[in-house]
């Protein structure tokens, strides 16, 4: 049994070798994108068992998707194929050290995810249901499914963790706020961006995390890039710095934070210990190019924790 089940959609990316215009490049690298397959693939590595559930076309971009997620270990088996629909697609692009990406998922396999998409069997035995507000801005459907899964698991006893995710390229920030405090009845951990609580929320203090937690959630954590985060688990307030590292690439990194804080809960770690376990997988997957590739072992992280040198010979 999967002890956690992660729901929405990922995306083959084409990212070119180095910075520059896209329309330059003469070779790409194909691999994939989508936050809660990048969670699972966290959790997977950590020797979390993980299940994604999603709806890809029955397309070879589908097949590419499928390939590598299972490769991490990951179990698909409730994943839906779509005849007429495509498996979305994203670009990503470095100009002038500002990163961009390019969406083609409009009507994509993934936008008619809706209220029954999974049997709720699948979460059987499940420890937590992980979703993002990602899902919510890819099709009127997949809004309701957003609130009828978690409304699901909430009713199968599973708890419910729940990242903002705020994607300004996929919809405005009254939608995107309006479609998350939907969601948070059913939530039981909030992960919330500091940039993404003020362009939703128009704030990020303490108060507001207060009341955030007032609508539903027990666990409430702000994440803070590179200076880590703070938190309202059950009524207390904690914060935890960051750990050093060089950037080279930010994205994934809140999914990273996310499997983290999702597989210290599992052993049982205290809030202070969960919270330091997730900035730490955060600062590794930064250092990494790629959404999930550099995401660390178990021995990884716990050497980085520890911050113990490894001479790799
Ligand atoms: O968190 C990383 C995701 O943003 C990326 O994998 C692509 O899911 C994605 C999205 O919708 O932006």
């Amino acid at each position: 049994m999967p002890r956690v089940v992660t729901a929405g959609e990922t995306m083959v990316l084409i990212v070119p070798p180095a910075p520059g215009r896209l329309r330059h490049a003469t070779s790409v690298t194909l691999s994939i994108g989508g936050a809660e397959s990048n969670v699972a693939i966290g959790l997977s590595r950590l020797g979390v068992r993980a299940s994604w559930v999603s709806a890809l076309g029955q397309d070879e971009l589908g097949e590419l998707v499928l390939h590598r997620v299972r490769a991490e270990g990951v179990d698909t088996s409730a994943v839906r194929r779509v005849p007429d629909r495509p498996t979305g697609l994203y670009l990503r692009e470095e100009v002038a050290g500002a990163l961009r990406v390019y969406y083609y998922r409009s009507g994509s396999a993934a936008s008619t995810l809706a209220p029954g998409a999974f049997d709720p069997a699948v979460l059987d035995g499940a420890a937590f249901l992980h979703l993002t507000g990602i899902t919510g801005a890819l099709s009127p459907a997949s809004a309701e499914f957003l609130t009828w899964a978690a409304r699901t698991a909430r009713a199968a006893g599973v708890r419910v963790s729940y990242d903002v995710n705020y994607r300004s390229r996929l919809w405005e920030p009254a939608a995107a706020r309006a479609a998350s405090e939907a969601v948070l009845p059913y939530v039981d951990v909030l992960l919330v961006g500091d940039e993404e609580a003020r362009a939703l929320w128009g704030r990020d203090d303490e108060t507001w995390l207060d009341r955030l937690a007032d609508a539903g959630p027990g666990e409430v954590v702000l994440k803070l890039g590179a200076r880590g985060c703070a938190a309202v688990v059950d009524g207390e307030r904690l914060t935890s710095p960051g750990f050093p590292a060089r950037q080279v690439d930010p994205i994934g990194a809140g999914d990273a934070f996310a499997a983290g804080y999702l597989a210290a809960t599992l052993e049982g770690q205290d809030p202070a210990d969960r919270l330091r376990t997730a900035n730490a997988m955060g600062a590794f997957c930064v250092q990494n190019l790629g959404d999930y590739e550099g995401l660390p072992s178990r021995a990884e992280l716990t050497a980085f924790l520890d911050q113990t040198v490894d001479l790799g010979r």
